[in-house]
């Protein structure tokens, strides 16, 4: 499977690739200042192996442009696990990798991407054996089931992608499964120990899904389900671990922009949509932008709900500060249970759970200009003492926030985040350094 994955750095080229073998040079420069200026060293194995995998590389290019002419430019798949313009897999069975090769071919009025597929011979040099027009202008993703390939196009010209499962019979690659998907995704959703292949369209007013699992022998079944949804787009999708498989949680967006979840897994030959049965995805509406996530990075999913924040219960919707109730799917399916209280910060991107003893007792004021954030005490309809401060900004401004006595609580490549405590170290709802470490979480 490494060997697969292996990208093909060396054909970097053309205008658009220079920019990323530029980032990639300085990422790399980067990496060594970062890491102090350390010297590289290889291991006898890496230099032996090296100038092989080059050789191969050039075999394998040297052969597709016999094929297809000088006149191609190599597409590398966007998304997924496989980036390069040369997937290698052993789609026949035959234990041997086979050579996927997309690319585009400029002279043509048609815009979509081709791929070739080429083997090695006897002889040991590589041919093309068959090559044939996808149902796209790029390549958005790549997976495989079984020996079957899947591939994800997208086309600017269309809202949805186009998917498509290809057989490869020894000399024809044969499209046995097409499509058009919102989310393209390969996760074990049945628990079985190999991944299923996941499909989530807009139909109709709803939603379709399909989750396409390959068999002992071979063949794929395709499972489906409707979701009578108002949908106007999928605004998310993650997967989650949920009784030992991977759930797929689904936000779904209506009209106006409002946020619903569903979440699907395939079980005994169904797909079963526990939120849907027990008619819990009313009870997850919510404002845009509020996304299922797995904030604390268990494995599991969280769905979040709105609630006022203690003090702004009579704002009017929108003016109001809002606590994220974060709540995970019970073990029997027919209920949600609350997991946690937090503040979510979408324009700064991080969650702060907030600790029990400070439920209804503690409220939260936002400057609207620098987005800092105070938790104070409240009481009988009234704020008392400011308890601590957070905010965040980028790197350069450092300077100004330790001078206005705040500290660094996180640092990320774009953001540091830093807190302040505003009260007395005898005030009981004083949080300590490790609470707030504990409490503290970063939205990826
Ligand atoms: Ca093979
Ligand atoms: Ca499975
Ligand atoms: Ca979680």
């Amino acid at each position: 499977m490494d060997k697969a994955k292996f990208c093909l750095a060396i054909f970097y080229y053309g205008v658009n690739r220079v920019k990323r073998a530029v980032a990639i040079l300085y990422m790399a420069v980067m990496g060594l200042l970062l890491s102090g200026c350390r010297a590289i060293t290889f291991s006898m194995d890496d230099l032996l192996a090296a100038p092989k995998i080059a050789d191969e590389q050039s075999a394998i290019y040297e052969a597709l442009i016999e094929s297809a002419g000088r006149g191609i430019a190599l597409e590398y798949p966007r998304n997924g696990d496989y980036r390069s313009a040369f997937v290698l897999y052993d789609i026949d069975g035959d234990s041997e990798d086979e050579t996927l090769a997309f690319y585009s071919v400029s002279s043509l009025s048609e815009s979509n991407v081709k791929i070739s597929v080429l083997d090695r011979g006897r002889d040991g040099k590589w041919r093309s054996q068959y090559e044939l027009a996808g149902a796209g202008s790029s390549v958005e993703r790549v997976m495989f089931s079984g020996t079957d390939m899947v591939v994800g196009y997208s086309a600017q010209d269309y809202e949805e992608n186009a998917v498509r499962m290809y057989r490869y019979n020894g000399s024809v690659l044969e499209p046995i499964y097409e499509g058009t998907y919102s989310v393209l995704e390969t996760a074990d959703a049945d628990g079985c120990g190999s991944d299923e292949i996941t499909v989530v369209r807009r139909s109709g007013l709803g939603v379709e899904i399909e989750i396409l699992k390959t068999g002992d022998d071979g063949n794929y079944t395709a499972y489906g389900l409707q979701l009578e949804e108002n949908a106007a787009s999928i605004a998310g999708s993650v997967f989650g671990e949920y009784g030992g498989r991977r759930a797929l949680y689904l936000d779904i967006a209506n009209d106006s922009g409002g946020l619903v979840t569903e979440i699907v897994y395939l079980s005994e030959g169904e797909i079963i949509c526990p939120t849907a049965s027990y008619g819990l995805a009313g009870a997850t509406a919510r404002p845009s932008g509020y996304l299922s996530r797995d904030y604390d990075n268990d494995g599991r999913v969280e769905i979040p709900r709105l609630e006022a924040f203690t003090g702004y219960e009579s704002a009017p919707w929108g003016e109001a500060e809002y606590m994220t109730s974060w709540y995970s799917l019970s073990e029997s399916g027919d209920s949600l249970d609350l997991k946690s209280v937090s503040y979510t910060n979408l324009r700064d991107g991080y969650i702060f759970t907030i600790p029990n003893r400070w439920r209804n007792v503690v409220t939260v004021l936002r400057d609207q200009g620098t987005g800092e954030v105070t938790f104070c005490s409240y009481a009988d309809g009234y704020l008392s003492e400011p308890i601590v401060s957070f905010a965040a900004s980028d790197p350069q401004s450092g300077g100004t926030y330790a001078a206005a006595g705040y500290q660094v609580l996180y640092q990320s490549e774009f953001k540091n985040y830093y807190i302040k405590s505003e009260a007395g170290s005898d005030m009981p709802l004083l949080l300590t350094m490790d609470e707030i470490r504990d409490n503290f979480y970063i939205i990826r």
